[in-house]
């Protein structure tokens, strides 16, 4: 079971050129609008700076991090939640995904059209937006509906999803996403069945230009990240991916040329992985050391089951040490000499940073 986060916004604004960047890709980016129409699905490695240094203290022969998936979602347009440019397709792709990564093309070219004529980044978010929740709107209304018939037979779950409901369609209508709402665990519960978007997690991308990355700064889209309450992060796709068709160290060289201290791409990726209230935490199995993602609140059986099926099975218990305590202290053994290895049951809750060893019999 990974997690997804897929890659929205207008067309041809460098969804595809982020996502190729990304995950290392080859799919089509090309300088027309719908260039995607089928959902391109790719797998980013998370970088995490605990998994080396935790690394150091084993000297394993393999280094493996986490991952998240990428989804690249064809371009929205004004009207696809009414069909407009196959838009119902792509909204209905965005249902899948667990987060949503939001591109706005801030860059100025006039070789790469742009849907509207001219680049205006907090319109072409509200329009993205507006699709959204219409499509939203459309969702709940349509199940308000037929939930309402079957309350009016008796049915309980029917009624409360019927209180749930009501206020999601008026908020709905006056342009206030799911997200906004603060819905308490009760009232998602009872919205399950219905896959709304404006529920999912968001961060937004500035695509900007290479003379824009250092000195970017768009106050009236940093206002608009900071109302969503969202992360704003800024990158420049096409840099990104001359960067990776270079050598490590001519990367290195044009990095510190452009003055980035760090890849947009793993900013992009940190940001969606925080989206998601994960937990990482690592193992040291054989000769390889290894990064996991978990959701919170996983226990340490199921956590064990993601790397075998019998290590939930035979579960016996686990041996903790936080990643901070074992990195300070350059080994296991110093940190089980100092009695911070931890022995924890069925029941424990795997918790940010920890490096376990699973103990089990089958
Ligand atoms: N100058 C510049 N051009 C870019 C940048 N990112 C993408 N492009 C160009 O913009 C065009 C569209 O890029 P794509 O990545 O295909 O855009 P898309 O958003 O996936 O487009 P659709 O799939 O049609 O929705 C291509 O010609 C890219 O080379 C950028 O950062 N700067
Ligand atoms: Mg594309």
């Amino acid at each position: 079971m990974g997690f997804s986060c897929g890659i929205i916004g207008l067309p041809n604004i460098g969804k595809s050129t982020l996502f190729n960047a990304l995950t290392e890709g080859q799919v089509a980016a090309e300088n027309y609008a719908f260039c995607t129409v089928a959902p391109n699905h790719g797998v980013a490695a998370v970088p995490d700076p605990r998994l080396a240094a935790v690394a150091a203290c084993f000297s394993p022969e393999k280094i493996t991090s986490t991952s998240l998936e990428f989804v690249d979602i064809a371009g929205l347009v004004k009207g696809a939640a009414e069909g407009e440019g196959l838009g119902n397709q792509f909204l209905g792709q965005i249902a899948a995904v667990d987060a949503i990564a939001h591109v706005v093309r801030c860059f100025e070219d006039d070789n790469v059209t742009h849907v509207h004529g001219q680049v205006n980044p907090v319109d072409d978010v509200e329009v993205v937006e507006t699709e959204l929740l219409l499509r939203d709107l459309e969702l709940a209304e349509s199940r308000l509906e037929k939930q309402l018939k079957v309350a009016r037979g008796g049915d309980k779950e029917a009624k409360n999803e019927v209180a749930a409901l009501e206020p999601v369609v008026e908020a709905l209508r006056k342009g206030q996403s799911l997200r906004s709402l603060n819905l308490d665990e009760e009232q998602q519960a009872c919205l399950k069945a219905t896959p709304f978007l404006t529920a999912k997690p968001i961060l937004f991308i500035a695509n900007v230009s290479e003379d824009q990355l250092n000195s970017f700064a768009d106050e009236a889209l940093s206002s608009l990240a900071r109302a969503r309450q969202a992360e704003l992060v800024i990158i420049s796709a096409a840099i990104e991916a001359e960067l990776n068709d270079l050598e490590p160290a001519d990367r290195k060289d044009y990095m510190a040329e452009l003055g980035l201290s760090m890849r947009g791409l793993d900013a992009v990726v940190q940001a969606g992985y925080a989206l998601l209230d994960l937990v990482t935490f690592f193992t040291t199995v054989g000769t390889e050391v290894r990064a996991w993602t978990v959701p919170k609140g996983t226990i340490a059986p199921k956590a064990a089951g993601k790397i075998h099926s019998d290590m939930e099975r035979g579960f016996i218990r686990a041996e903790v040490i936080q990643a901070p305590e074992l990195i300070s202290l350059g080994s296991e053994q110093a940190a089980r000499e100092r009695g911070l290895r931890r022995l924890e049951g069925k029941d424990y809750e795997v918790q940010d940073g920890d490096v376990i060893r699973f103990r089990f019999n089958v």
